[in-house]
């Protein structure tokens, strides 16, 4: 295959979030979160599996920061876990939550490694979705208050913040169909998140940029969705309304159109959507310098009216078939497409123009077996899955697109969420016994391509 160089100054980086590795849950005075709590729900997560430990990163984060030093990363994307910053969610800042960060952007800093902060990564403080969580209003004003908190503390090292990640998985799995954390199943519910959530990170974004943020962003998880046939209006208007769900839910407020009026009319079938007050959407288009986006796999739908729609997309069950992946597949069972993420990037920058991205998280879980007796864990699989995507992100680029990184997910393998320890999505294998970090094979090549800045 031919020799592909990405742009000068592109950022290339690996991804992780707190919950996921930090483990420490209960120390140096971190509250619970709503992770904690239905981590500890029987029958919600995985055998039982909770982040209790996780990677330990809480205490290795030195050995890690060493570890990406050597893979030769420019960028680190974490996030920081609201409950140790404020414990009960609104409450005195905690100072020794807050010390945490503060060693690990020096660390980072001291190793050449830039920052980027994810304020929110799922981990809601408990007692906040004791009080209605996202779909409370007050939570959204708390996030900024919390967002600004943190900022007064690291502001003056890191550069890149991004507000939210993936406020689809927060709002319609945690609210809407309960594969996540709160396990809530009320589709009004949902699409109340949805909206405080944006609500909350345009509160957030102007009270940074107030504060001196100089890169502000969100990420988003969007879908390159596709019809099962291009030639079937009925194909066309399930891809409309899917879109509308995942896509234009976010972007078109986010960059100031407010939200798709057919967008509002779905919701309509479900809540009345008078939760969105009278300037909100103001709020929600504070402008953003940067735009993640990640990438995992494409959505096939069908339009039919005896489809069974998904759980995760709210209102969808009598319209939209959601295909069954076709291989090949991930240990996710998601299947590989490389070419959605060209098409995907191609989309946004054409119809959100002047928006440059990110791609802040992309990888896949695979089977991968232990280290062998030479400490090699030959996950060729992986290797094929970020070669490919790459490629596709390469291909973007070279028709015009506006993409300043990419960001590996994951740095470690971690706790999947409802899938618990089981699936390992790390260009380094963690045994969870010793907790000793073995890059995989991914981990040396991904060096390579960083080292030769392509493929
Ligand atoms: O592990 C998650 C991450 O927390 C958010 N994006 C998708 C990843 C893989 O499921």
């Amino acid at each position: 295959m031919s020799k592909l160089r990405f742009p000068e100054n592109f950022v290339w980086g690996a991804a992780t979030a707190a919950y996921q590795i930090e483990g420490a849950a209960r120390e140096d005075g971190r509250g619970p979160s709503i992770w904690d709590t239905f981590s500890r729900t029987p029958g919600r997560v995985f055998q039982g599996h909770t982040g209790d430990v996780a990677c330990d990163h809480y205490h290795r984060y030195a050995d890690d920061v060493a570890l990406m030093a050597d893979l030769g990363l420019a960028a680190y994307r974490f996030s920081i876990a609201w409950p140790r910053i404020r414990p009960d969610g609104t409450g005195p800042v905690n100072p020794r939550g807050l010390d945490f960060y503060d060693r690990l952007v020096d660390t980072l800093l001291g190793r050449g490694i830039d920052p980027f902060v994810t304020l929110y990564h799922w981990d809601l403080p408990q007692a906040l979705e004791d009080q209605g969580g996202w779909t409370a209003r007050e939570t959204a004003e708390h996030f900024a208050d919390y967002a600004v908190a943190v900022y007064r503390r690291l502001g003056d090292r890191v550069r890149t913040w991004t507000t939210l990640n993936e406020p689809w998985c927060s709002a319609y799995l945690g609210y809407g169909n309960g594969v996540h954390a709160p396990g809530r199943r009320d589709a009004g519910a949902a699409f109340r998140a949805v909206h405080h959530l944006l609500l909350g990170h345009g509160l957030a974004s102007r009270a940074l940029r107030a504060a001196g943020a100089e890169v502000l962003g969100i990420t988003l998880n969007l879908g390159d969705v596709q019809p099962a046939d291009g030639d079937s209006a009925a194909d066309a208007a399930a891809v409309r309304l899917v879109d509308g769900l995942q896509n234009r839910i976010f972007l078109d407020p986010l960059t100031g159109a407010g939200y798709p009026d057919d967008v509002l009319a779905h919701v309509r079938r479900t809540v009345e959507p008078d939760f969105i007050r009278d300037g909100d959407e103001k709020v929600i288009a504070a402008p953003i310098d940067l735009l993640g986006i990640n990438y995992y796999s494409p959505t096939y739908v069908a339009g039919r009216t005896d489809g069974a729609g998904s759980s995760a997309y709210p209102g969808t069950a009598g319209s939209v078939e959601f295909l069954p992946p076709v291989g090949p597949l991930t240990d996710m069972g998601w299947m590989i497409e490389p070419a959605g993420l060209t098409r995907l990037l191609e989309r946004v920058a054409a119809d959100y123009p002047g928006l440059p991205m990110v791609i802040t998280e992309n990888g896949g879980a695979f089977p991968d077996g232990v280290p062998d007796a030479g400490d090699r864990v030959a996950d060729t699989d992986r290797v094929g899955y970020l070669d490919g995507h790459l490629r596709a992100a390469h291909e973007a680029i070279s028709r015009g697109v506006d993409l300043r990184g990419y960001l590996v997910w994951s740095l470690l393998d971690n706790f999947e969420w409802a899938e618990g320890y089981r699936k390992r999505f790390g260009i380094v294998h963690v045994d969870y016994l010793t907790q000793r970090r073995t890059p995989k094979e991914s981990a040396r090549w991904y060096q390579e391509v960083i080292a030769r800045n392509g493929l």
